[in-house]
C-alpha cells in the first residue's frame, strides 16, 4: 500500500504547489525574472501571510490572526475557560499557552481546550507540635506524606464524613538502626478529621491513647474500629512487634482501647471484629493468627487459636513437603483476615487468605475448614516451586460484599507483589486484586482478576459505586505511585524527584475500577481524571454526596522522607490537603 500511495502524494503535493500560489506571489514572480539582469535592483516589497487564530471548545485566544508582512513576530495567548485547561496548538508540537510565532507561510492555528472533571478545595492546616508528644515532630508531617498509605481511613457517622489517620513514625530517621519497634522508636498519636458541609475538612483532635508505629489495616462493624499495627521496623521480621487498638465512635469522638497487653503483642498484617464466641460482644483476630482476642464485656484476652479452630483440612504443609503441626498450621493461614456471616445465618465465618483461601466455618464449638479456594483457578500462570507446588503470595486485604447485586455475599481479595514470573506477559512485579462468586453457603467461585499497572503502589482499596449504576466499583488507595500528567512515575526506581520537576497534574484513572455488574472490573476511561496543577502524595477516596473524592496531601509544602526537618508556621505544622470532587 505505501508504495502506491507515495506517487500519488507527490502528484498531489505538484498539484498544490501549482495551484496554491496568493495573488501577490503571482504578481512578484515574473518581476524577480526580469530583474535578474538589472544591476541594482529594487527592493521587493515584503511577502505576506494570513495566519488564523481559533480557539477550540473551552477557551479563547487573544487574536484571531490577520495578514502580516513575512517574519512578522505575533503573540498569541490561549486563555481556557473555567473548568478547562490548555492542552496544545492544534498542527503545532507546543503546549505553551503563550506561543510567539515568527510567520514565514499562511498559517492556521488551533487551541485545543480539554474539560476537567473535577473541583477542588485546597486546606491549610497549622497542627499543634504537642500532637507528637514523645514521638517526634517530623513524625506530623510524615503522616502526610507518601508513606503508610494504609494507616489512612475514612468513615461517615450521622451522615458526616470523618478522616482517621494513625500514628507513623520513622519521620525523624528513629528506625534506621533499631532491632524492633519498641527499642528508641516511640509510637505517633492519631489524629482525626472531619468536614462539616459549612466549612469543609477541619482538625478535630489527636489521640495520645492511640498511639501506634504503623497501621496496616482496619475493620469497622457498627460503631466500632480496629486497627491493627504491622510496622516492619527492624531488619528481623522475628522482631516485628505491634498492638491492637478498638475505637467506639462516638460522635466527633473515637473512645480507644488497647487490645492486647504487652506480652501479647504481634505482627498484625490485618485485623477484623465480629462476635466468633457466640455471645454478641465483638471479638477480634488479627493474622497471621496467632490466637483469639475475646471480648469480656470490653476487655479483651488472647485465648489459645486450638480452643477455636480445627486444622483438620489445612493442607498448607503437605504442598511444600513440610510436616506441620495443628498449632503450626493455624499459624501459617496467611496475611489476611476477615470475620463476616456469609451465609446469613446468624454465625459469622472466619476467612483467611494467602495463595489458598479457607472460609472457617463455626461447626459444633470449633472453626472447621469448610471450603478451600485454589488461586490457580484465576492465576493459572502463578509460579511454581521447584517442589511443583505454588509459591505463597502475601494478600492483603478480604472484604465481602455483593458484586453482582443477586444479594449473595462475594469476596475480595487484594494481592501485593505478584512474583516477577508469575504473568508470562511482564517481567514487572503486580499487584492485583481477585473477585469469587458467593453461592450463598459459604462456598465461592472464581470470577476475575484484575491486575494493576506495575507503577501503581496499592496496599488497600475502598469499595464504592463511584458511578451510581448500583454496583460496587473498587477505588485503590496509593501512594507516589499514580502517574503525573506526562506519565512519567514516582514509583520506578523510587524516583521522588518527579515531584521536583514540578509535574503538570495528575492523573486518577489508574485508581478507578468499575465494577462491570458480574464481579469483572474495568479501569475507568469515560473521561480522563486529569487534575490540574497539583503533585500529592498520598491519594485517599471517599464518596460525599455521591459523588467519588478524593482527599490528597500536597508534596512539595510537606517535608517527607528520613530525617527531613519541619518547617514550622507560627510554632506549628503546616499541613496542606486537596479535596478534590470527580464527575465521573
Ligand atoms: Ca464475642
Ligand atoms: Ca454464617
Ligand atoms: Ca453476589
Ligand atoms: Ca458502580
Amino acid at each position: 500500500m505505501k508504495k502506491l500511495i507515495y506517487p500519488i502524494a507527490l502528484i498531489l503535493t505538484a498539484f498544490l504547489i501549482l495551484y496554491s500560489c496568493s495573488p501577490e506571489e503571482e504578481t512578484q514572480a515574473p518581476t524577480s525574472t526580469v530583474q535578474s539582469t538589472t544591476p541594482e535592483p529594487e527592493p521587493q516589497a515584503p511577502s505576506q501571510y494570513n495566519l488564523t487564530v481559533t480557539a477550540g471548545e473551552g477557551g479563547a485566544v487573544s487574536t484571531e490572526g490577520g495578514t502580516y508582512d513575512e517574519g512578522t513576530e505575533v503573540t498569541i495567548i490561549a486563555t481556557p475557560n473555567e473548568g478547562y485547561i490548555f492542552i496544545g496548538w492544534d498542527g503545532l508540537d507546543n503546549e505553551e499557552s503563550e506561543l510567539t510565532i515568527n510567520l514565514n507561510s499562511n498559517q492556521s492555528l488551533v487551541a485545543s481546550f480539554e474539560k476537567l472533571n473535577y473541583t477542588i478545595q485546597e486546606y491549610q492546616f497549622l497542627l499543634n507540635t504537642e500532637i507528637s508528644e514523645g514521638s517526634y515532630i517530623e513524625n506530623i508531617a510524615r503522616m502526610f506524606s507518601f508513606n503508610a498509605i494504609a494507616s489512612t481511613f475514612t468513615y461517615e457517622f450521622n451522615g458526616k464524613h470523618y478522616l482517621l489517620i494513625a500514628g507513623d513514625v520513622c519521620g525523624a530517621g528513629e528506625c534506621q538502626d533499631a532491632e524492633t519497634a519498641f527499642e528508641n522508636v516511640p509510637p505517633m498519636s492519631s489524629i482525626l478529621f472531619g468536614y462539616e458541609p459549612s466549612t469543609g475538612w477541619k482538625f478535630i483532635k489527636h489521640f495520645p491513647e492511640a498511639k501506634t508505629w504503623n497501621i496496616r489495616n482496619l475493620d469497622k462493624k457498627g460503631n466500632f474500629i480496629v486497627m491493627g499495627d504491622g510496622n516492619e521496623i527492624g531488619p528481623h521480621p522475628d522482631n516485628w512487634y505491634g498492638n491492637a487498638f478498638i475505637g467506639e465512635i462516638v460522635d466527633d469522638d473515637i473512645l480507644w482501647s488497647k487490645i492486647n497487653n504487652d506480652g501479647t503483642m504481634s505482627y498484625q498484617h490485618d485485623i477484623s471484629i465480629g462476635d466468633v464466641d457466640g455471645d454478641n460482644d465483638l471479638d477480634v483476630i488479627v493474622a497471621p493468627l496467632n490466637g483469639v482476642f475475646v471480648n469480656n464485656s470490653g476487655s479483651f484476652s488472647l485465648e489459645d487459636k486450638l480452643n477455636y479452630f480445627d486444622a483438620e483440612g489445612l493442607d498448607i504443609g503437605i504442598d511444600y513437603g513440610v510436616d506441620l503441626n495443628e498449632e503450626e498450621l493455624l499459624s501459617s493461614l496467611g496475611l489476611s483476615v476477615q470475620i463476616d456471616d456469609l451465609d446469613n445465618d446468624g454465625v459469622n465465618e472466619i476467612i483467611f487468605s494467602e495463595f489458598y483461601t479457607y472460609v472457617f466455618k463455626k461447626i459444633n464449638s470449633k472453626y472447621e475448614v469448610f471450603w478451600k479456594g485454589d488461586s490457580k483457578l484465576l492465576y493459572p500462570e502463578w509460579e511454581v516451586s521447584n517442589l511443583g507446588v505454588p509459591i505463597p503470595i502475601a494478600s492483603t486485604m478480604i472484604e465481602i460484599d455483593d458484586f453482582n447485586n443477586d444479594g449473595i455475599k462475594d469476596m475480595i481479595i487484594s494481592r501485593e507483589y505478584v512474583p516477577q514470573e508469575t504473568f508470562a506477559d511482564n517481567s514487572d512485579d503486580w499487584h492485583s486484586f481477585d473477585v469469587w462468586i458467593g453461592n450463598g453457603d459459604s462456598t465461592f467461585n472464581p470470577q476475575s482478576v484484575t491486575k494493576l499497572s506495575f507503577d501503581i503502589i496499592v496496599r488497600e482499596f475502598r469499595l464504592m459505586d463511584v458511578n451510581n449504576d448500583g454496583y460496587k466499583d473498587v477505588i485503590l488507595k496509593s501512594n507516589f505511585g499514580y502517574f503525573t500528567y506526562d506519565r512519567e512515575t514516582t514509583d520506578s526506581g523510587y524516583n521522588f524527584d518527579i515531584f521536583n520537576e514540578n509535574p503538570k497534574g495528575i492523573i486518577l484513572n489508574e485508581l478507578v475500577y468499575i465494577n462491570q455488574g458480574n464481579g469483572n472490573f474495568i479501569q475507568y476511561d469515560e473521561k480522563k481524571l486529569y487534575i490540574d496543577g497539583i503533585k500529592p502524595y498520598k491519594i485517599i477516596p471517599y464518596m460525599r454526596n455521591d459523588k467519588l473524592h478524593f482527599i490528597g496531601f500536597s508534596y512539595d509544602k510537606i517535608p517527607t522522607g528520613y530525617n527531613s526537618s519541619v518547617e514550622l508556621i507560627d510554632g506549628k505544622v503546616p499541613i496542606f490537603f486537596y479535596d478534590i470532587e470527580m464527575d465521573l
